[in-house]
């Protein structure tokens, strides 16, 4: 199994443990003594940088939030003069102002070789082609598995998001052996593919996915249609965008780049950490970031941790995939549920095509639910009897796994509306 930092993805969990404490120290003082938001909380509970003596003792410290990164744009969180900041991105979020985030040029380094690392985990090599469809721009995907694909010696073809058709010409013609995009526009760039007839004219081996959630399913039907591995990663601009975890050719859970992300899983409610294997939101702190550095930021995304050494001979710890974000959750009629739930019964089935959306309202005081699946095969639709048994069918599945009664409405292959961004896979009718 190739590594591209094996002195850091193999080393034990006491010299990972130690590594950590030092840097969290020296990351806590840096942030105290050169950000003020950092040394305005800390001087309001009386904490000084000297009280973070143990990798416990992070839980004294303040959450940062979205809202803090917010009200200190664009650039208030700066730990150092702009003359040294040599890259800016952001993310838009949904509304209002966008978070930012600075890198030094140290940060862009340490970045690329966190997409280095992940590539590799995933099976890549120096030569590979990747073929980049994120978006080129604020966005950190486009730009953050660019560099990490030149450090790690492959071909980089920077397409950027949009023109579907242009996408699977180029993908043909450069022989492209990787792609990396959301997991929904790679399946729509599979499923058009396939349209189009030329599958069999693709090379691509791997992909490589992130930006928002997916399901094992979502994993094995693309798997199924492309014939390449899928591997996911995760990360956010917050904490520099892409580059905390990727998966490794185990896909079990995804190794995190420990020695830069001190990871925490924590019940926000009782403000209690949760032990290992438990399911919380995820928590976390960087530990070599010079332009922005951030303490205890609360991703919002919901996930569990492990640090069982993994059959690839990594030993850093993983997170399983990410059920939702907490403020994704459905909560209809008292019943709380995920979208990535729903997600996996409608992708484990085979009659059923690939794309979704799922659109709440409230009718009568009443919270409705009602999901519109596009069907694999048009021929189908004209079936009525055939019809009725699947959408009965599709009803009893998700009654039974996700404990809902949810309207379903089949639509043809191909109508719902494909994103070239983050997909939107639910639609709100009622105020949320
Ligand atoms: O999406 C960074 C990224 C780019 C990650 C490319 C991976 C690949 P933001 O736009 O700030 O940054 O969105 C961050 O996206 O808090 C999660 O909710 C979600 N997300 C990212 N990766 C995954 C994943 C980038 N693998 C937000 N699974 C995060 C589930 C993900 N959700």
């Amino acid at each position: 199994m190739q590594m591209y930092s094996p002195e850091i993805e193999t080393m034990k969990r006491k010299e990972i443990e130690g590594m950590q404490l030092e840097r969290l120290k020296h990351t806590v003082r840096y942030a105290y003594e050169n950000v003020p938001m950092y040394r305005e909380r800390f001087d309001a509970i009386g904490l000084k940088p000297e009280h973070i003596r143990t990798l416990k003792d992070i839980e004294k410290i303040p959450y940062t939030t979205k809202d803090d990164l917010r009200d200190n744009y664009p650039f208030k969180l700066l730990a150092v003069p702009m003359k040294k900041i040599v890259r800016i991105h952001a993310s838009s979020g949904t509304t209002g102002k966008p978070i930012t985030c600075g890198y030094t040029r140290q940060d862009l380094d340490n970045w690329s070789t966190c997409i280095a690392r992940i590539l590799t985990m995933a099976g890549a090599t120096d030569e590979d082609i990747f073929h980049v469809a994120f978006g080129y721009g604020l966005f950190t995907g486009g730009f953050g598995l660019h560099y990490g694909i030149e450090k790690l010696g492959a071909s980089v073809v920077p397409v950027s998001s949009g023109n579907t058709e242009r996408q699977i010409m180029l993908m043909k013609d450069f022989g492209a052996t990787a792609l990396v995009a959301t997991p929904s526009y790679a399946m729509y760039l599979a499923e058009t593919a396939k349209k189009e007839g030329v599958l069999g004219d693709l090379k691509l081996r791997l992909v490589c996915m992130g930006a928002e959630a997916s399901t094992a399913e979502m994993h094995d039907a693309l798997r199924a249609i492309l014939g390449a591995f899928p591997t996911e990663n995760y990360g956010l601009t917050e904490v520099g965008g892409p580059g905390v975890s990727g998966e490794c050719r185990e896909k079990a859970g995804m190794h995190i780049n420990e020695d830069m992300f001190y990871p925490e899983i924590m019940n926000i409610e009782e403000d209690r950490a949760l032990p290992e294997g438990e399911k919380g939101e995820l928590v976390l702190t960087t530990l070599t970031k010079e332009g922005m550095p951030v303490l205890r930021y609360r991703t919002k995304d919901i996930t569990s941790l492990t640090y069982e050494p993994c059959k690839c001979g990594r030993t850093t710890a993983r997170m399983a995939r990410v059920v939702g974000r907490t403020d994704d959750m459905l909560i209809i009629r008292g019943v709380n549920v995920f979208p990535s739930q729903i997600e996996s019964v409608l992708m484990g089935m085979p009659e059923l095509g690939k794309t979704y959306e799922i659109i709440v309202d409230r009718v009568n005081y009443m919270d409705t639910i009602e999901v519109h699946v596009e069907v694999g095969d048009t021929d189908l639709l004209t079936d009525y009897s055939k019809l009725e048994e699947l959408v009965a069918r599709i009803r009893h599945k998700l009654r039974f796994f996700v404990h809902l009664d949810v309207k379903v409405k089949l639509v043809e292959p191909l109508s719902i509306k494909r994103a070239e961004g983050k997909v939107k896979r639910v639609t709100y009718l009622r105020k949320r």
